[in-house]
């Protein structure tokens, strides 16, 4: 059995709960200054997000939430507009600060680097966001932290398909079984799984009803010391909150150990 080299983690829904209150409030943000009168409430865009990409997702809710809109001629420039609008606006939210990484996430990224574990960045999201996101809860310096931070349009079929995670693990030379994945959500966990990952999950509001199937534990949060997860399914080895000796005993579980 290989020991683990990196732990590879999504971002939305993972390392902070962003799309209600960060992407969504950002999409409508940019709807309002194109003078459209688009709102997307709580609810649908919990629908929406069963497509991911912020331009895949505008091109889903009017195929499917909006079709009497009457599309421009430069279809493709208009959401491509659109959404670096909406890139403006939500690199704006994060800078206010609102959005906190989750619990144990800070923690679980330290002690990772304390150990000499290789970690890295495998989502769907614009790469500015990351860098937003990552800049204004953990500092600047933070994004020096990943080796290799995939995000966005880097490859072109986006979560579930696994090539995010196939691409991050080629930069990085490692094979899967040297790897464990840490997502949020269904797309999130069919991409990782597709990529022979073991991967842990934290739910959001948003995904607690999702269906992690292959998942190697799914859990309501990373949890902290004196904050322990809810285990949703899956055997925690005895562990309360989600550390390097707990990941490592996922790891050992799934790969026959
Ligand atoms: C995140 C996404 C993204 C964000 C919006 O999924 O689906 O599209 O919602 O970001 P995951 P952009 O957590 O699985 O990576 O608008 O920049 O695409
Ligand atoms: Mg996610």
């Amino acid at each position: 059995m290989s020991n683990i080299e990196a732990l590879i983690f999504d971002v939305d829904g993972t390392l902070a709960d962003t799309e209600r209150d960060g992407h969504r409030i950002a999409f409508n943000l940019a709807f309002q200054a194109a003078g459209l009168d688009w709102d997307w409430s709580i609810e649908l865009y919990g629908e929406l997000l069963a497509v991911t990409g912020g331009k895949e997702r505008i091109r889903f809710y009017l195929e499917k939430y909006n079709t009497s809109f009457k599309k421009p001629a430069d279809f493709s420039e208009f959401v491509a507009g659109l959404h670096a609008s909406k890139t403006g606006f939500y690199t704006k939210l994060m800078a206010q600060g609102k959005i906190p990484l989750r619990p144990g996430v800070e923690r679980l990224l330290r002690e990772a680097r304390r150990a000499g574990m290789r970690i890295a960045i495998a989502t769907t999201t614009t790469p500015e966001n990351v860098t937003a996101l990552l800049g204004y809860t953990l500092g600047g310096g933070a994004l020096k932290w990943f080796e290799v931070i995939g995000a966005g349009d880097v490859v072109p079929a986006k979560k579930p398909a696994p090539d995010i995670f196939n691409y991050v693990m080629k930069k990085m030379n490692l094979a899967p079984e040297q790897c464990v994945a840490f997502e949020d959500s269904y797309n999130g966990i069919r991409s990782a799984t597709q990529a022979k990952l073991t991967t842990l999950i934290t739910t959001t509001g948003y995904t607690q009803d999702d269906d992690f199937s292959g998942a190697a534990i799914v859990l309501d949060q990373m949890g902290e010391p004196n904050a322990p997860f809810k285990v949703i399914e899956g055997n925690a080895h005895g562990h309360g909150y989600v550390d390097l000796a707990m990941v490592r005993a996922l790891h050992k579980a799934a790969h026959g150990g």
